[in-house]
C-alpha cells in the first residue's frame, strides 16, 4: 500500500516535471492562414502558434490584417458578435486539432486605440471591445493575446487592458524588440499577485533580429525576472542580412540555452519560409533539438 502512494507520487512528480519542462517552440503566422500551409505548421515541431496581426478599432471592432499579396484585411468581431466567417474560424481552430503538435495559439496585435477605449467606455464585460474579444477567443479557440506595441508605450492601460483580457479567460504575453523600462513595469503590473502557474502574463518572445539583433536573451531575463523565449528570422529576401539558416539558429538558440536556460525558442515567420522555399521540418527540427 505504501509503496503504492510511493509510486503514484513519483509518477506525478515525474508527470510534473515533465509538463513544466516543456519547452516552448513557436512561429509567428506572417501570412494569411488561408494560404499558408496548416499541415506544415502542425507537424513541425511548434507547439505555439502566435497568428499576426490583430488590431482594434476606434469603435473597439477587430481587424485580421492581411500582409499577404491579394489578400485583404478581414473585420472579424463587431458590436459583440464573430463576423469574420466559417471558413477562417474552422481554419484557425483546425490548428490545435487532429494531427497537431500545436497546443496554444494566440493573437498578436498593436495597441492603437488602447488607451482611448480603455478610458471609454472602460473595459467592463458589457463594452464592444470586451464582447468583441470573448466572441473571438469563443470562434478561434484562442489562448492567449500578444502584445506587439512598437510604439505607443502606455502603461496604465497597457495594464487595464491585460486585466480585461484575464477576466475573458485569456492568458497574456508580449514580444518586445527595445523599452525594456516599460516592459519591465508593466511585467511587474500584470503579474502582481499571482505567482506560476497562475501568471496572466505567462509568457515573453523576445525579438532578436532587425531592431532587436542585439538583444541579449539573458539581460531581458535578468530584468524582466520571466524566462524569455528569444526569436530570430528566418531566411527573408527583404533584409537578408536578419535571415537565419536553420544551421545558424540551432548555434544561436543553443549558445543562448546553454548560457541563460530558456524558456524556449522561435521564428518571425512562415511567410519567409514558404516565399523562399525554406524547410519548416529543417527550422522546426532545430527547435525541438535545443528545446525538447
Ligand atoms: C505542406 O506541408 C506538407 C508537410 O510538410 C508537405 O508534405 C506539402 O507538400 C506542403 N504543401 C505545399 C502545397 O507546399
Ligand atoms: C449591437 O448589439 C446589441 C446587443 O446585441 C444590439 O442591441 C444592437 O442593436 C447592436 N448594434 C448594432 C449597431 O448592430
Ligand atoms: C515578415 C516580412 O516582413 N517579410 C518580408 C520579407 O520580404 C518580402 C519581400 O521584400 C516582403 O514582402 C515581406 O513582407
Amino acid at each position: 500500500m505504501k509503496s503504492h502512494i510511493l509510486a503514484k507520487a513519483l509518477l506525478f512528480e515525474l508527470l510534473f516535471q515533465y509538463v513544466f519542462a516543456m519547452h516552448i517552440r513557436s512561429i509567428y503566422l506572417f501570412k494569411d492562414v488561408m494560404k499558408s500551409n496548416t499541415t506544415a505548421l502542425k507537424t513541425s515541431g511548434f507547439n505555439s502558434l502566435i497568428i499576426f496581426g490583430i488590431g482594434v478599432l476606434d469603435n473597439g471592432d477587430i481587424e485580421y490584417y492581411s500582409n499577404t499579396p491579394g489578400s485583404s484585411d478581414v473585420l472579424v468581431a463587431s458590436n459583440g458578435t464573430y463576423v469574420g466567417g466559417n471558413a477562417l474560424a474552422n481554419k484557425i481552430r483546425s490548428f490545435k486539432t487532429g494531427t497537431t503538435g500545436a497546443n496554444r495559439l494566440e493573437i498578436s496585435m498593436n495597441s492603437q486605440h488602447i488607451s482611448d477605449l480603455m478610458a471609454n467606455p472602460g473595459p467592463g464585460a458589457d463594452t464592444p471591445i470586451y464582447r468583441n474579444f470573448k466572441a473571438l477567443k469563443a470562434a478561434w479557440n484562442l489562448d492567449a493575446v500578444n502584445n506587439d506595441d512598437e510604439s505607443i508605450y502606455d502603461v496604465a492601460s497597457t495594464v487595464t487592458f491585460a486585466q480585461m483580457l484575464a477576466n475573458i479567460g485569456y492568458k497574456y504575453t508580449i514580444v518586445p524588440y527595445t523599452n525594456i523600462d516599460f516592459w519591465a513595469t508593466i511585467t511587474t503590473q500584470i503579474n502582481e499577485g499571482r505567482t506560476t502557474p497562475d501568471l496572466l502574463m505567462d509568457r515573453v518572445y523576445l525579438q532578436c533580429y532587425d531592431g532587436g539583433a542585439d538583444n541579449d536573451p539573458g539581460d531581458w531575463q535578468s530584468m524582466l525576472g520571466m524566462k524569455v523565449v528569444p526569436l530570430l528570422w528566418v531566411i527573408n529576401d527583404s533584409k537578408p542580412y536578419d535571415g537565419m539558416t536553420p544551421a545558424q539558429a540551432q548555434t544561436t538558440f543553443a549558445d543562448w540555452n546553454q548560457q541563460d536556460a530558456l524558456a524556449g525558442g522561435g521564428y518571425w515567420n512562415d511567410y519567409d519560409i514558404e516565399k523562399m522555399g525554406s524547410s519548416y521540418t529543417q527550422y522546426g527540427g532545430v527547435l525541438k533539438s535545443v528545446f525538447p
